[in-house]
């Protein structure tokens, strides 16, 4: 038999290895870590854009992490080098909970290596702090934080994971989603029009939700922080800019000396913008 007429057996035989591998990948990501994200949170993420998932932490992990951050706000020296900026100290086991790497599997990459790390920062309001500022919205082709659907899967670039360390009432506060604004067709974000903006427009979620629960949004989702007006507790919210290894969103900041003393497994969230087929 000819060169050439091998050549469909040949190109049928590579496309059936390349989907085998496909699905392996998954298969194992998967199961390293348990269970996956549901249709329903697959769905919802797709529909509006951002998820709430409740108390995903125990009131013990709560107060670790709180603990951990008020000290590096408020007596910085009280704690090792180390562990005086985030993602340092107690909050490194977060970086890859499980809750949130399964949805990040599957909403920026299958393969948990080429997904980053690119920014984590406390936000922390008292009763008054805070503003109404609307930012992103409408489509965009910039992959830093391009939301797409292809091929029957979410590819969101830059996104928001939040802890929310203390009780969050609705509409006192907490992050705000203009839902399904990921996919508008016209450019509210270049073209923001009042009427949309205005808190007050009817068109905005707001949500309440327990210590301890995750708030993850795509950055392409049209949203805004708030006047923190809950007065039982202060807002103590950690935001997590995760993204596709291959592009990044923010100017890094991070130190090397927190980063060194992150397990391997946790440091590699941190490697360059590259992919990982040079390793
Ligand atoms: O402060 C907030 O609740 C929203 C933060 C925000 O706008 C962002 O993550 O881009």
């Amino acid at each position: 038999m000819s060169k050439l007429a091998k050549l469909p057996t040949k190109i049928r035989s590579k496309a059936r290895k390349a989907v085998n591998k496909a699905t392996n990948l998954i298969k194992n990501q998967f199961a390293r870590i348990g269970e996956t994200m549901s249709q329903h949170d697959r769905i919802v993420f797709d529909l509006k854009g951002y998820l709430v998932k409740p108390a995903v932490l125990s009131s013990a992990e709560i107060a670790v992490i709180k603990d951990l951050v008020l000290r590096q706000k408020n007596d910085p020296e009280s704690l090792p080098a180390h562990e005086r900026q985030l993602p340092g100290g107690a909050f490194a086991p977060l970086i890859d909970h499980p809750e949130v790497i399964k949805i990040l599997l599957n909403v920026i990459d299958p393969d948990i290596n080429k997904i980053r790390l690119e920014n984590v920062f406390l936000s922390y309001r008292e009763k008054g702090d805070g503003k109404w500022d609307p930012h992103a919205g409408g489509r965009t082709t910039n992959p830093n934080y391009a939301y797409n659907f292809h091929d029957g899967r979410i590819y969101s670039g830059m996104t928001r994971v939040v802890w929310e360390l203390t009780e969050v009432i609705e509409n006192q506060g907490g992050t705000c989603f203009l839902p399904g604004s990921h996919k508008a067709n016209y450019n509210i974000r270049t073209n923001p029009l009042a009427s949309i903006d205005a808190r007050d427009s009817g068109l905005w979620e707001s949500y309440g939700c327990p210590a301890g629960s995750l708030v993850i949004f795509s950055e392409a989702v049209r949203h805004s922080g708030d006047v923190w007006r809950n007065s039982n507790n202060p807002r103590l919210a950690i935001f997590c800019a995760y993204n596709h290894i291959n592009v990044r969103h923010h100017k890094p900041n991070f130190s090397a000396e927190v980063i060194d003393k992150l397990e391997p497994k946790h440091q590699r969230f941190f490697a360059d913008v590259y992919h990982p087929q040079f390793d």
